[in-house]
């Protein structure tokens, strides 16, 4: 057996791949920025990154990826587990064993010809309780130079791995061996096979085929989300696709909030919001964009931590009025995936100006037909930025203990039927909205976009095991006696009868927050309804804005038919889930149902 690393196990994990995937030779990443210059000159040599404008884009690349390779792929996902059950309705699901077994022969000799890297990651700050670590093996230098923005890639990770921590095995493999004199691709990958894989029970994710975001860096989804949350469930604690905020009051007086939408739906612009000038008083600032780990403290408060350590964000609509500080934060050392390149190189994407340059290369790499309604960057073309260049991340967002939250706040997109905001009743009921919210989907994944479908807390693609056993998870912590935020559903998408957006959204969602703030405060009026608690038209702070009354009351109005309509949809959602899902569940639905039908 060779040498590469201290720790027995980790260095039998190694051997083992190198013997499987066969790669030209082995290097173990350090994370420091020589070893990022030197990656990404090895990407402008080989055509994968285009170098842009030094004085524009200082420390910036541009790449675009093969159009088979452009998203998540959820129907290629797969929790694999002893027990069917364990991973429920709405995952993918395989024998661990049977599954390897499949994976062995497609890796066998598929880093012929690469580089394979071994890079030690940490998610969350080193040394938090919160944070665990990863060893992510991989053929592509792409995902090591995203990973060293999106993960922290320390050497103390292989200290730490020697001391007896614990780590996930991250097994990446872009499918596409180089065989004897062959030219690269731009963007390797295997354009047919792809499985995302993982193994909870024994802390492995083997992903193949895909060089792209959630499906190739490993620490984000897969880890952060998937095992994670497998994890949280047999530790006691959450793991959420949910960002985490801090709001400040004119007074100084500060809370944390954190915001589950599925993806594409607004968690990158809500965290980095900058409020309107006449709430100029209120600050809001970013803990993370992505993905939140929960623990209850001792004190029976809930801590949040963002395990990320860069933000991989949605370009399209992200411009200097929607996102300012989004707009500021990729201004420096960014990786641009599948946006339009000019001549000069500059970027752009639908949405960052009105109008796109004279000449352009779409992301396909092909030069702009200006005659054309062809999208210049992909939907999800997407920026990777380290966090620390956020003009308003959070003063405690590396805080070892996390951040007290006080309110969760669930969002959907959807375009008719669910209000602006909602508060709910209690605890049980929040947990009923979250888990049974629906939304339309979006480009962050592969298939067909704007069709409603349930997203359970926005954790539709990411919950790694049974459904079921999360809702009830959830349900458990309202049972003990600790001091439980408030739960609030939100939608910024609801659409008028021409199809435009009714609700201005993004800084204007500050007057929403400020209404959230209040109420946790006491000093907030609501109505009490049939489906929740819900602000008047006087109970929101409007400014100078000429949002009125009528826009309001057709943004919050509830068409009981409509409702009793969803309502019924719930009780077949349940049946999906075999009526594994929590009894309260049931009294919940009865009572909304009942007094629906009594108003
Ligand atoms: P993931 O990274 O995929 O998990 O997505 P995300 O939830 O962080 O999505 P993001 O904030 O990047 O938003 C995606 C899209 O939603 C962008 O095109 C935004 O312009 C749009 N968007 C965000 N907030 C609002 C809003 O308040 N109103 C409207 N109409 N659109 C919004
Ligand atoms: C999402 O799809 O929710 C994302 C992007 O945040 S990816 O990392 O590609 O999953
Ligand atoms: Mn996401």
């Amino acid at each position: 057996m060779k040498h590469f690393v201290d720790n027995h196990n980790l260095n039998e994990y190694i051997n083992d791949v190198v013997e499987i995937v066969n790669p030209d030779q082995v290097v173990i990443c350090d994370g420091s920025e020589s070893e990022y210059k030197n990656l990404c000159t090895k990407l402008v040599n080989s055509g994968t990154f285009i170098a842009l404008d030094k004085d524009k884009w200082p420390n910036c690349y541009a790449c675009n990826s093969d159009p088979s390779d452009v998203a998540r792929v959820e129907d290629r996902t797969f929790i694999c587990t002893t027990n069917k059950d364990d991973v429920g309705p709405t995952n993918n699901w395989e024998d661990p064993a049977k599954m390897k077994h499949q994976l062995s022969a497609l890796l066998k000799d598929s880093m012929t010809g690469r580089t394979m890297y071994i890079i030690p990651f940490c998610m969350g700050p080193i040394g938090s309780s919160f944070s665990k670590y990863g060893i992510q093996i991989t053929d592509s230098p792409y995902v090591v130079v995203n990973m060293h923005i999106t993960t922290r890639v320390h050497p103390t990770v292989l200290k730490k791995i020697n001391e007896g921590y614990e780590f996930v095995k991250c097994l990446h493999s872009l499918g596409a061996p180089l065989l004897d004199k062959q030219v690269d691709k731009k963007w390797p990958c295997n354009p047919t096979v792809k499985y995302i894989c993982h193994f909870p029970e024994t802390n492995e994710i083997i992903s193949y085929g895909s060089g792209y975001g959630g499906n190739a860096l490993l620490g984000k989804k897969c880890f952060g989300l998937r095992i994670s949350s497998y994890m949280a469930y047999k530790q006691g604690w959450l793991s959420e696709h949910m960002l985490i905020m801090g709001i400040e009051n004119p007074q100084g007086e500060k809370k944390y909030f954190a915001a589950a939408f599925p993806s594409a739906c607004g968690k990158t612009n809500f965290s980095m919001l900058i409020p309107p000038k006449e709430l100029d008083g209120w600050k809001i600032t970013t803990v993370g964009d992505d993905i939140a780990w929960i623990k209850l403290g001792s004190d029976g408060v809930f801590y949040a931590v963002n395990p990320e350590n860069g933000f991989f964000g949605v370009a399209p609509g992200t411009n200097e009025s929607t996102n300012p500080n989004a707009i500021a934060t990729l201004s420096a050392n960014t990786i641009f995936t599948n946006v339009g390149v000019t001549p000069d190189g500059d970027v752009w994407w639908e949405g960052l100006t009105k109008q796109p340059p004279s000449i352009v290369y779409n992301w396909k790499g092909e030069l702009h037909d200006t005659n054309s309604d062809q999208k210049i960057a992909h939907p999800n073309a997407r920026f990777s930025s380290p966090a620390i260049q956020c003009p308003s991340i959070d003063p405690n967002w590396e805080s070892f203990e996390g951040v007290p939250i006080s309110a969760f706040i669930f969002g959907g997109r959807r375009s008719a039927s669910i209000p602006l905001i909602l508060e709910s009743f209690n605890w049980n009921h929040g947990v009923y909205n979250a888990a049974t919210m629906a939304s339309e989907t979006t480009a962050a994944a592969f298939g067909e976009q704007g069709v409603v479908r349930r997203d359970p807390f926005a954790m539709l693609p990411f919950c790694g095991y049974n459904m079921a056993n999360y809702f009830k998870h959830w349900i458990g912590f309202g049972e003990r006696k600790i001091k439980l935020p408030k739960i609030y559903n939100v939608n910024w998408f609801r659409k008028d009868s021409a199809g435009k957006f009714i609700w201005p959204g993004f800084s204007e969602n500050m007057r929403i927050l400020k209404w959230i703030f209040q109420r946790i405060n006491g000093k907030a009026n609501a109505l009490n309804t049939s489906i929740g608690y819900m602000p008047s038209y006087e109970d929101i702070d409007w400014g100078t804005t000429n949002f009125n009354k009528d826009d309001f009351n057709s943004i919050m109005s509830i068409n009981k038919d409509e409702w009793l309509n969803e309502l019924n949809l719930h009780l077949e959602l349940f049946k999906k889930y075999n009526n594994q899902i929590p009894d309260e569940f049931y009294d919940i639905n009865f009572n909304l149902q009942k007094s629906m039908k009594a108003d």
